[in-house]
């Protein structure tokens, strides 16, 4: 409850509110954090730009938007109940079943009343004097607290090209990271759409089945692996729920993206050319991401990753009908994997659609929009409705856009000038208190996104526990041991193929960010083993200052 109001002009009225921590999102990651802090008895606000939650699945509602990893994995594993109770209706949810689930365990966990929605938090900044956060909101609110949380998700900045002429566009325009939340109906439209990232290849073929036509405005290919999606069967559900402890457990400990794959645990090169094209083939059937997971080292062994590109490049074109499409859509140029990789329902077969059409961009780039279209290659375009589905400002971008300042009122900005430094992903030298979950440096879009949110979670809950039985006032790494993370960061990227592509994960998407693998792709295997030693360990690598400790102190 606010502690007092404060008139600071005759018009604006502030108000002053103090609480124990601020949790910013309530995605996954805010509403389980929400669940853990309210039983360890801290009174925690959770602050919310959306008017529901559901974060990224609330945003993320084009057309086709579907999860990439399987339902029975793409869940909360912290309660039994829950876990045991809800049922999915197909093997990779779409969005508004996932969003439906989120909604779930707001109600289940009577959540909703620590959430404030439709608020979004402009700046937080950390206050020596008082050694607490202060932070404050767009409704005209400052909350004193002394954790902050930053629970505000990988992908929820949308970045849309300054294409020149943007604004004289006539028609609609659409991003699939920001949705609307009425129906949009393609039917009978001469549709854009600019991008063939995941999201594109979702939503290419669901609106290709309602406009008039489609162009694709193509720059980069991408490998796409069929979903082969189907309803949820009773005996496969069964399954889970029966033996639910010990697979979330090896998700958890046995692998390095948190998703149960069956890695296959030879390399592809271990094997001759028919064996290899058959144990694709294989994997090719049985469909998504586990298509990844055929060898294991078609992240690091450049050999092995031809196999794999050449053979879904062969894929391709046997699917196009025309050949010159065909080879167009055909990956090339940089590893396969390293860019996200895509899963699809019928993308590639959408191509032999009579009304929709595919422009390659990559030679002769969009030159502007104009108030009918966009013009590329001196060839004007005209749209009813222009979709852009050109990605996020990822893992650092929602973080940039508040006025985050630590000691000394250093903006994190200025401190990520040269790309984010942090303590497991978790922390950063000079934000006593402040904990991000799933930030850079942390295994997270890498990762089943649940299984890094549930661990991430569970580690910041211990970490403030312990300071609050200890006295502790302020807990922050030291620099040492963030420079040091950063360097294992750096190292373990680059023993992969994954810096060879231009992809968001190397932040390349956004003009001016800088070139930095952001991720850790050590595992979430090892790096669970590194986080619960450091707490093991009494928090190494990190400095606090006792509740008394400045009372101990001689006075100035
Ligand atoms: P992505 O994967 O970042 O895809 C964005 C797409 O937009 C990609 O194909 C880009 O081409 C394209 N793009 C961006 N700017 C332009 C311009 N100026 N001209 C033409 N094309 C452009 O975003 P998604 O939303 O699809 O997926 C993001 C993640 O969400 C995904 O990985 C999953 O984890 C869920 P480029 O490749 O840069 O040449």
């Amino acid at each position: 409850m606010p502690d007092q109001v404060t008139n600071t002009s005759p018009n604006q009225t502030t108000l002053d509110s103090k609480t124990d921590v601020v949790v910013v999102g309530a995605g996954f990651s805010g509403l389980y954090l929400l669940y853990k802090l309210r039983a360890l008895g801290l009174e925690t606000r959770v602050i919310e730009r959306a008017s529901d939650v559901g974060g990224t699945w609330y945003w993320n509602r084009y057309p086709g938007a579907r999860c990439d990893v399987e339902s029975m994995q793409y869940s909360y594993s912290f309660d039994s109940k829950l876990q045991q109770e809800w049922s999915w209706s197909e093997v990779f949810s779409a969005q508004p079943e996932i969003l439906e689930y989120a909604r779930h365990v707001a109600e289940r966990f009577d959540l909703r009343s620590s959430i404030d929605f439709d608020t979004t938090v402009l700046s937080s900044h950390f206050d020596e004097s008082s050694r607490r956060w202060m932070v404050k909101t767009d409704q005209d609110e400052r909350i004193s607290c002394q954790f902050l949380i930053m629970a505000t998700g990988c992908l929820s900045s949308t970045q849309t090209p300054t294409f020149e002429g943007i604004e004289t566009y006539s028609g609609k325009t659409y991003h699939t990271g920001k949705w609307p939340h009425e129906k949009v109906d393609f039917t009978g439209m001469h549709v854009g759409i600019i991008g063939t990232g995941s999201s594109a290849i979702q939503a290419i073929p669901v609106i290709a089945e309602q406009a008039k036509n489609l162009t694709v405005f193509q720059r980069t290919p991408n490998y796409s692996i069929p979903t082969r999606n189907c309803p949820m069967t009773p005996k496969y559900e069964s399954f889970w729920k029966t033996e639910y402890d010990r697979l979330r457990n090896e998700a958890r400990t046995q692998t390095k993206n948190g998703v149960l794959s069956n890695l296959n645990k030879i390399s592809a090169m271990d094997v001759d050319e028919k064996e290899r094209r058959a144990t694709f083939e294989k994997r090719w059937k049985i469909g998504g991401t586990y298509f990844m997971a055929a060898f294991n080292d078609l992240a690091t062994n450049q050999a092995s990753n031809d196999a794999a590109a050449e053979f879904v490049r062969d894929k391709i074109r046997e699917i196009v009908d025309d050949p010159e499409t065909g080879e167009l859509l055909a990956a090339k140029g940089y590893p396969i994997g390293t860019k996200r990789i895509c899963v699809d329902s019928h993308y590639f077969e959408t191509f032999n659609r009579d009304n929709v059409t595919l422009v390659d961009v990559s030679t002769e780039p969009i030159d502007r929009l104009t108030p009918k279209g966009v013009v590329t290659g001196g060839v004007e375009y005209e749209f009813d409705a222009i979709v852009f589905a050109t990605g996020f400002d990822a893992m650092t971008g929602t973080l940039h856009k508040i006025d985050i300042r630590g000691r000394n009122g250093l903006p994190l900005l200025e401190k990520w000038k040269s790309g984010p430094r942090s303590y497991l992903g978790l922390t950063a030298f000079g934000f006593p208190n402040m904990f991000m979950i799933t930030g850079p440096g942390s295994p997270s879009v890498l990762s089943n996104m649940m299984v890094s949110i549930e661990q991430h979670v569970e580690w910041v809950v211990d970490a403030v526990e312990h300071a609050n039985k200890n006295g502790i006032a302020t807990m922050e790494p030291t620099v040492d041991a963030e420079d040091s993370w950063v360097a294992h960061v750096n190292e373990v990227a680059h023993k992969t193929l994954y810096p060879k592509a231009n992809s968001w994960y190397m932040g390349v998407n956004v003009p001016g960010k800088p070139k930095v693998f952001l991720p850790y792709i050590g595992g979430v295997d090892a790096y669970r083993v590194k986080c619960d030693e450091v707490a093991a360990n009494n928090y190494e690598g990190f400095v606090v200052e006792l509740a008394d400790q400045r009372e101990l102190e001689p006075a100035e």
